[in-house]
């Protein structure tokens, strides 16, 4: 009798960084480490936590990527400032830093990969993510810029490694600060959510990525 092989249960990396610009903590991992060992919508949630640096997270993701095989990568990042779950739509080839990052490097309008394309597109279901999370009543939109500091960065490198692994989507969500971390700031206080609301959210947003492999025709742009 023939036996059916094992199809490996694919993988989602979730990644999230470390705390920077003074904090203690970083929401973005605080989420994806209360992910890590998941399954959700059949695919296993290998969570991991990327350097704020320059070229370092860099380093570190690409050797996850070569050892993970993953079918889809979520990158997670903290958006002071932020109210909503904010998917993003584009990474631009660009390191511009307002501050040092965790390892003292500040880069002035260097490219992220010399010669490579000026940006890449999420291929994350980004319009579908925003509205299962607006449906589930938790605040969600399309965002079109990431920055220019360590994310934008990890977002870019992780679409440049990507573009000729056909079937393996990837893309960035910022997410708002925690309560604990708004509560540090000086007025006017800054938009959060508990951790709870966001590990919810990102749960949402992964099976979404999975189950969604056409994104939704919904207006998510905005004018200048
Ligand atoms: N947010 C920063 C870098 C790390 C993080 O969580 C950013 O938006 O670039």
């Amino acid at each position: 009798r023939e036996r059916m092989a094992a199809m490996p249960q694919p993988v989602i990396l979730l990644t999230g960084f470390e705390p920077f610009d003074g904090e203690s903590v970083n929401p973005s991992w605080q989420v994806a480490q209360a992910l890590h060992g998941e399954t959700v919508a059949g695919a296993r949630v290998q969570s991991l936590c990327l350097p704020c640096a320059f070229g370092d997270a860099l380093d570190v993701l690409g050797a996850a990527l070569a050892r993970q095989r993953p079918g889809i990568v979520l990158a997670l990042g903290q958006a002071t400032g932020r109210a909503d779950f904010s998917p993003e739509r584009v990474a631009i080839n660009l390191n511009d830093a307002r501050i040092p990052c965790n390892a003292g490097r500040q880069p002035i309008d260097e490219p992220v990969v010399p010669g490579a394309p000026a940006a890449y597109f999420s291929t994350l279901p980004i319009k579908a993510i925003a509205a299962a999370l607006r449906e589930a009543g938790l605040p969600a939109a399309v965002s079109h810029s990431a920055g220019t500091y360590v994310c934008n960065h990890v977002f870019y490198g992780l679409m440049h490694a990507l573009r000729r692994r056909r079937g393996v989507r990837a893309g960035f969500m910022h997410l708002p600060l925690l309560p604990e971390q708004a509560a540090q700031r000086a007025w006017p206080t800054p938009a959060s959510l508990p951790l709870a609301t966001l590990v919810h959210g990102v749960r949402l947003s992964l099976s979404t990525a999975v189950t969604t492999t056409a994104d939704l025709r919904a207006s998510g742009g905005a004018e200048g």
